[in-house]
């Protein structure tokens, strides 16, 4: 845990989410501001700004808690995003994994993130 760290504040309690799935090592909830409906994110409850801060057994849940999520929300096409650094356009530095469900065709919308 880091103290001044907005997603270990949300694992803790201190700040509300909308929590999808929690375990020891864990933790899945909405994104905040999401880029399509169901847009979530999974994160290791240990505190590392980067994926390769983040050791390896705290990571063995990561992928399949995705997977869950993005069946849960009945996304039949979705990205799995994980951004580390500026320039690959992290903002929040405690290493986390993105499930953005792409909405149909017939939904008439397309999100294209990442654009560049
Ligand atoms: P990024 O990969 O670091 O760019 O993504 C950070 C995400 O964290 C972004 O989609 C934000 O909307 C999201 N987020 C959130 O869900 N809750 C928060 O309190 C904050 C950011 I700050």
């Amino acid at each position: 845990m880091a103290a001044a760290c907005i997603f270990c504040k949300i694992i803790k309690g201190d700040i509300p989410s909308m929590k999808i799935f929690e375990s020891d090592k864990t933790f899945a909830f909405l994104d905040i501001s999401p880029l399509s409906k169901g847009h979530a994110l999974v994160i290791p409850k240990f505190h590392g700004a980067k994926l390769h801060d983040i050791p390896d057994d705290q990571l063995h849940e990561i992928l399949p808690v995705a997977k869950k999520i993005a069946l849960a929300v009945g996304a039949e096409d979705y990205n799995i995003l994980q951004n580390n650094g500026r320039i690959a356009h992290q903002v929040v530095d405690h290493a986390h994994f993105h499930i953005i469900p792409k909405p149909n065709e017939k939904e008439g919308l397309s999100i294209g993130w990442p654009a560049e």
